[in-house]
């Protein structure tokens, strides 16, 4: 028997999308699962959600994903790491066009709850210049200096929510994701983040028997990682609370590049020579999650260290390596550009 009213994820057949359906499912909600791409490049597809291929930048594309929906979680983006971010700027503002539609629709619709997946992109840039960062805390994303391109136009959406809830009574939810990693997410191609690119790179290296892999930057450049089991947990008690205002979720556990590619070769039980690359793309020079907020609303806070986290992704990505797919072995990391 299903429980609660019909719950909508948008973005369902990308990572975090495919991971809160399964959780959503398993506690027997009802779901309807969207996602742009055909449903055969899904990360995970379940025949018991309604799933259905729409391109929600379309306004009535909105309007029928949203259709009898009680609950919207709006994770749909044209997103990656950064390599993708720094070169497809436009690209990224243009899911301001899905936010704003699916917005709409749930107003019109009569939602009772909307999820706005944002990011710890939405930060200042200068209070990010050390790699011994300050942790960031929620009001440090004023004045608005955010990453540019995908921070800028997750800033506006977070605003857009909060004028929508002010305006229109609509109740939304905020929360800023800190670099999330996990099984069954992006791990080449050039959209990649962090943790699956350094999985991807020791695994290739561990197959091929050639121990050396490029780094970006010079690996001393540090960032929090959460792990996909933390941030399904945190957003669906964040969808479920009273914080009104957009909220960290992330982890605490603040590592240099250096320290990730250090937990990886001790997963794959080989050493690697590092090639840093200062001119690829580093983004911020340093990143923590501050979260006092979290732990005082919410009683609670990521708490998977990053050795057990990246053990799991890292056999999920040896498996795909391993299965002997001359693509996957080979797979180019230059940035994707999509025109
Ligand atoms: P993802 O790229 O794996 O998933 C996003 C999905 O949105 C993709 O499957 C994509 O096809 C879909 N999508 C894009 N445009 C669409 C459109 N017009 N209509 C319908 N679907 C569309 O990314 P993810 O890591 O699962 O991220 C989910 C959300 O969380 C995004 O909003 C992202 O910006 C945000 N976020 C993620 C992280 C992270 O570290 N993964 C960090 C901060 C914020
Ligand atoms: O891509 P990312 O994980 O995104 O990069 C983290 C750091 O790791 C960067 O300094 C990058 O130069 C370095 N790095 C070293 N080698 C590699 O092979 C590599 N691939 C990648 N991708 N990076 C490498 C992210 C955004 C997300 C999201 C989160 C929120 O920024 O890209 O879209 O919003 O932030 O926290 P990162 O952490 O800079």
């Amino acid at each position: 028997m299903e429980i609660g009213g019909l719950t909508l994820v948008t973005g369902a057949g990308g990572f975090i999308g495919g991971h809160l359906v399964a959780k959503l499912l398993q506690e027997r909600h009802a779901v309807r699962a969207v996602d742009v791409k055909p449903t055969s490049d899904w990360y995970q597809c379940f025949p018991h959600a309604d799933n259905r291929v729409l391109d929600l930048k379309e306004v009535e594309a909105c309007r029928e994903a949203v259709r009898g929906a009680a609950r919207v979680y709006h994770l749909a983006a044209d997103m990656g790491g950064m390599g993708f971010i720094e070169s497809n700027k436009a690209l990224c503002m243009l899911s301001v066009l899905t936010n704003t539609h699916a917005l709409l629709a749930a107003r019109e619709e009569g939602v009772e709850r909307y999820f706005y997946a944002s990011s710890a992109c939405v930060y200042a840039e200068d209070k990010q210049g050390e790699a011994d960062v300050r942790p960031l805390k929620e009001s440090d994303a004023y004045p608005a200096m955010p990453e540019d391109g995908y921070g800028w136009e997750k800033l506006f959406s977070e605003r857009m929510c909060r004028h929508f809830m002010e305006d229109f009574g609509l109740t939304t939810r905020v929360a800023r994701y800190h670099n999330v990693y996990g099984p069954n997410g992006t791990f080449r191609g050039g959209r990649e983040k962090a943790p699956a690119a350094i999985c991807r790179k020791v695994a290739h290296a561990k197959l091929s028997g050639q121990h050396e892999i490029e780094v970006w930057g010079d690996g001393e450049q540090t960032r929090s990682f959460t792990y996909i089991d933390d941030c399904i947990y945190g957003t669906m008690a964040i969808m479920e609370s009273d914080i009104a205002e957009p909220i960290n979720l992330g982890s605490s556990e603040l590592v240099t590049i250096n320290q990730l590619i250090d937990v990886v070769e001790e997963i794959a039980g080989i050493s690697v020579q590092r090639h840093y690359n200062p001119s690829a793309p580093k983004g911020v020079r340093g990143r923590n999650s501050d979260n006092t907020l979290i732990r005082q609303r919410l009683g609670w806070e990521p708490t998977t260290p990053l050795r057990v986290g990246m053990e799991k992704t890292y056999r999920w990505i040896y498996d795909r390596l391993s299965t002997g797919d001359a693509e996957i072995r080979g797979a180019s990391e230059a940035p994707a550009v999509s025109r």
